[in-house]
């Protein structure tokens, strides 16, 4: 497996002072971080999409990608990036990947064409896995490029759009079991809306719910034992997208009684399209018990769509791992790079540069996190910010002893509250600490 990237060896760790580009200054797959190896927190996995069929393309010019199967097309093309994905992963010591349906084989003319495509292809990704012990994080369909899907999938005006997206959905499901897929995500890219003047809501709502319902009734009767994830985002290709985020998800989840089928794939870039940040979505989710996975990118704050970039913010990198840790862990999720390399770095080993800096920023990120919650830095001044409710009047009102009568006849004499400081800078202060501090 050294033929598609034949000019870049396995990349190897070689710790902070490096200033190698081929080389992880931080991400030691086997370092042990309070009793789990580094790999075994950060379940990184590769984005079939991004890495293997990006071009570069963008609404303003062509593809830019430089890619040693550019000059290949069809099938042959499918089984050379299958061949080029694994050598990849092998040599950047990915263990995971993510896929649609469309990135691993063409459509095709038919549904007929694009599943004889997929059984063509899945037995060689199959054999790839064995070969490498790479296995499948999730799989995923796409029912939302082709124009069919224009108007929504399961939320289409259109019965046979949904019947079709239904189809499709059923054989990534079956695609995902075969290849043992620890998940299966749903992003709804075109279940939205881009005006109410045209639109029923509720009853797009209510076929989105017999959609997911479908699914799981599916699942469950083949076997398949993956999570399945929703992946929210508020905007783009939309105008407003249902999945909007966590606690609008958690909405429809409990409304339509499949709460206990589905957890939440986070999108870092996601969270800020929705005017939150990564760690707040991060957090929703784990108080909620609903933190699956993560899509590991970021977003430019100048920029008001998704430009899934590489994560190479260290602070976000650490709120993140902290409420991984918090969460008692991601898996059966993991880390996914939903993450492209930039249109103007085309090269070939611009890929591995990007997810050396993204995998580094993680295993950073975890360091710095696992030292925040050892030594109980924000734990320990948030719980004394809330020790009013320990005792006393507080203590009541948590255990559901008082009412707003003996709230009155208390306060009434205990008019004169005070009360201490949030400290902000302080504790930011203190994050940074850790920041530049931790190893
Ligand atoms: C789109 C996005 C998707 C999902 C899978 O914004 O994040 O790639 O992760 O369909
Ligand atoms: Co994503």
């Amino acid at each position: 497996m050294n033929k598609y990237f034949s000019n870049i060896d396995k990349i190897t760790f070689e710790g902070a002072k490096s200033m190698n580009p081929l080389a992880f200054k931080y991400y030691d797959a086997e370092r042990m971080v309070s009793g789990k190896k580094m790999k075994d927190h950060l379940r990184f996995a590769m984005s079939y999409w991004h890495t293997m069929t990006g071009s570069g393309a963008d609404p303003f010019g062509m593809a830019t990608m430089e890619r040693p199967y550019n000059d290949l097309t069809g099938m042959k093309l499918a089984n050379a990036r299958v061949d080029a994905a694994f050598e990849l992963m092998s040599k950047l010591g990915i263990e995971y990947f993510c896929f649609h349906d469309f990135d691993i084989a063409p459509e095709g003319e038919s549904l007929q064409e694009k599943n004889n495509n997929l059984e063509y292809i899945v037995p060689l990704i199959k054999e790839k896995m064995k070969e490498t012990g790479i296995k499948c994080l999730w799989g995923t369909t796409n029912a939302f490029s082709n124009p069919r899907f224009m108007h929504g999938a399961a939320t289409s005006p259109n019965a046979d759009v949904f019947a079709y997206a239904a189809a499709q959905v059923k054989k990534a499901i079956d695609i995902t079991h075969r290849l043992c897929g620890e998940n299966y995500v749903f992003w709804g890219g075109r279940e939205g809306y881009d005006t109410l003047l045209n639109t029923d809501v509720e009853l797009e709502n209510d076929n989105l719910a017999r959609f997911l319902h479908m699914a799981k009734d599916y699942a469950n009767k083949i076997g398949f034992k993956g999570q399945f994830l929703i992946e929210p985002k508020p905007k783009e290709p939309t105008k407003h997208q249902y999945d909007f985020d966590t606690m609008t998800v958690l909405g429809f989840l409990r409304k339509y009684d499949l709460i206990n089928y589905f957890k939440m794939n986070i999108e870092a870039n996601h969270a800020t399209l929705a005017g939150h940040t990564f760690q707040h979505e991060l957090l929703m989710s784990r108080i909620n018990g609903v933190l699956g996975s993560i899509d590991a990118n970021q977003g430019d704050m100048l920029l008001g769509w998704d430009t899934d970039q590489f994560p190479t913010n260290i602070y976000d990198a650490t709120m993140c791992m902290y409420e991984v840790l918090k969460n008692g862990g991601i898996a059966p999720g993991g880390l996914n790079f939903d993450s492209k390399v930039r249109r103007g770095s085309n090269k070939p080993d611009d890929l591995f540069i990007s997810y050396i800096a993204g995998m580094d920023t993680f295993a950073k990120g975890l360091l710095v996190a696992d030292k925040l919650l050892t030594d109980r830095v924000l734990e320990d001044f948030i719980k004394n910010r809330y020790k009013s409710y320990s005792n006393g009047i507080g203590k009541d009102i948590v255990d559901g002893k008082a009412d707003f009568e003996s709230l009155y006849n208390y306060i009434i004499l205990n008019d004169q509250v005070s009360l201490d400081s949030g400290r902000q800078e302080m504790l930011e202060d203190i994050v940074n600490r850790y920041i530049y501090s931790a190893e």
